[in-house]
């Protein structure tokens, strides 16, 4: 073992790489630098940020509280930031990864504007090698791809893209050297998930005429968004570390501001329209009953958040088209504002119902539907990602077996606890399918991934120094452990959407997000390393 290790420490460049800097990335690199790994780092965008670089359109913001979207690892960061706004926008938060990176000096370690473009294991050596966009090569033990969950644009599966002669935008690659203005313009949004329901009230505010294409309705419901109350800042900054380990032991990663006392099957219909009303009042209705998560609960909950929908928008059939009739609360990601269904009560603002009269073409001068032409002189694209595999399918990442992983997945994510694959040893995947992921809170996963990869890491570093990966038997546990929570949430198996790929035409429909709650997955990583790996092989090389 001694002197194969002598051959990785001669052939290696680095000890780690680490891909991408948001929250999962800038917390690598400094977890990398605190275990004593020589690391280098890659980033395509011209800063750090990740998702909240990207996503700059009008309006863009969290809908997680800041109290809870925020790192919790160092108690001077958290003592030291002050957050505007109870939800901050996405401006705030790229500056605040920017702030952190700086204050974590792991800004040095990354090369920016550089893209990287493929990455393939050899067994001969357990090394990974690593291309980039700058035609660099760079060697090292272990790869981690900090590229997370909503990086890879869809690409519009509509005829005729290409064809309009006007302004074109999308909200997942804001531009950041110009200023969009809309006055005067006659604006098409296309798109109406998370993304589109924050850029649209902005939009209306300066366009001329503003058409909103919708496939799907969403639930939307009040945001957060606000002061932050400094009583609740101040209990935070008293002990960071005791905030970051009780997140860790609830459901979702997050402790939530309120929640219902009551329980939905101990109430009679007066009481839960109480307990709904009191809910919706206190922006927290997702919670309204201590049992949220069960099927009937979720009915009612479901139910109550249509009715207040169609309160608020005045043309009855614009208010029955924006009520999502067809999934449950929480199929698809629910969407927050307070702006939105009010929008479309402006007489500029128009809904065209994609279920009624479907795009047939984007054409010169507009897009043209089923029913004649909307004429445009701008097209927003509010349309989505290929989430969660998407971004590991556009690098090429060939594994042990000469596969790539687009081909290892071809039918689907195939994983265990949503960090390692079978074949690709050494390869770990912060915020990547059958994780608590994108139904978690994305920055208590960032700092509980990259603490479990590196404490796996430090873990192979003191052990002879295997390559790791996890064994098929695992990753199919994994596999069904995963559908089994699945089941158990409303509207998880039964809605189209992209947490389950539907909204890629010919993706494989798999849902892709462990619901079987933080605690419990955080207590399943820890248990690995507590025993030794015991889902795992151990390659010597
Ligand atoms: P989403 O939530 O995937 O929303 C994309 C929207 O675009 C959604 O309404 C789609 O309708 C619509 N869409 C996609 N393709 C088309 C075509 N071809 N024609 C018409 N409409 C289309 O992405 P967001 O960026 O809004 O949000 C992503 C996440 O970021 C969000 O969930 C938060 O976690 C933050 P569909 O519903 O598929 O019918």
């Amino acid at each position: 073992m001694t002197s194969q290790r002598q051959a990785c420490e001669i052939r290696s460049d680095c000890d780690v790489i680490v891909v991408g800097s948001g929250f999962a990335g800038i917390y690598a690199l400094w977890q990398a630098r605190q275990r004593g790994l020589s690391l280098r780092g890659f980033e395509r965008a011209s800063d750090v940020g990740g998702t909240w670089y990207w996503n700059a359109y009008p309006g863009a913001r969290c809908d997680v509280e800041s109290y809870n979207y925020a790192y919790f690892f160092d108690e001077s960061i958290v003592r030291d930031w002050s957050w505007s706004d109870a939800c901050a926008s996405q401006e705030e938060i790229q500056r605040y990864l920017k702030f952190v990176a700086e204050r974590c000096n792991v800004l040095e370690d990354i090369a920016f504007n550089t893209e990287v473009l493929a990455a393939t294991h050899s067994l001969e050596d357990g090394l990974w090698s690593v291309t980039t966009s700058a035609e660099e090569t760079v060697i090292c033990r272990y790869l981690v791809l900090a590229i997370g969950a909503l990086s890879e644009p869809k690409t519009p599966d509509i005829e005729g893209v290409n064809s309009f002669s006007g302004d074109v935008y999308f909200t997942s690659r804001w531009p950041k050297d110009e200023v969009v203005d809309f006055s005067g313009k006659r604006v098409g949004v296309i798109g109406t998930g998370s993304s589109g329901v924050q850029a649209i009230p902005e939009i209306a505010k300066s366009a001329a005429e503003l058409h909103v294409f919708q496939r799907t309705a969403n639930y939307v419901t009040p945001t957060r968004s606000g002061p932050m109350d400094p009583n609740l800042v101040a209990q935070l900054r008293k002990n960071p570390h005791a905030v970051r380990q009780a997140a860790r032991e609830t459901y979702g990663g997050h402790t939530p501001l309120d929640i219902g006392t009551e329980r939905f099957l101990e109430l009679d219909d007066a009481g839960r329209e109480r307990a709904l009303q009191k809910a919706w009042d206190g922006k927290y209705v997702p919670l309204a009953f201590r049992d949220a998560y069960l099927f009937e609960a979720n009915a009612a909950i479901s139910e109550f958040v249509r009715k207040k929908m169609l309160e608020q928008v005045e043309d009855e059939w614009t208010a029955n088209q924006l009520v999502p009739w067809d999934h449950p609360y929480g199929g698809k990601r629910p969407c927050m504002s307070n702006a939105y269904l009010q929008t479309y009560n402006l007489p500029h603002v128009h809904l065209v119902s994609l279920s009624e009269t479907p795009i047939e073409q984007i054409v010169a001068g507009g897009i043209k539907t089923s029913k004649d032409v909307i004429p445009l002189d701008v097209i927003v694209y509010a349309t989505g990602f290929d989430a969660i595999s998407g971004p590991l399918f556009a690098i090429d990442i060939c594994g042990t077996d000469g596969k790539l992983i687009s081909e290892a997945w071809a039918d689907g994510p195939s994983n265990y606890l949503g960090t390692m694959v079978h074949c690709f040893p050494n390869l770990f995947l912060p915020s990547s399918a059958m994780s608590p992921s994108v139904l978690s809170n994305m920055a208590t996963l960032a700092e509980q991934q990259i603490d479990f990869i590196f404490d796996t890491i430090d873990w192979l570093e003191n052990n002879g120094r295997p390559l790791i990966q996890p064994s098929p038997e695992s990753q199919e546990r994994w596999r069904e452990e995963t559908l089994h929570y699945a089941k158990q949430r409303p509207g998880a198996l039964t809605t189209k959407s992209w947490y389950s790929g539907a909204n890629i035409p010919g993706k494989p429909r798999v849902f892709m997000v462990y619901c079987g709650g933080f605690k419990r997955y955080n207590e399943t990583c820890y248990k690995e390393i507590a025993e030794g790996f015991p889902g795992y092989e151990l390659l010597k090389i």
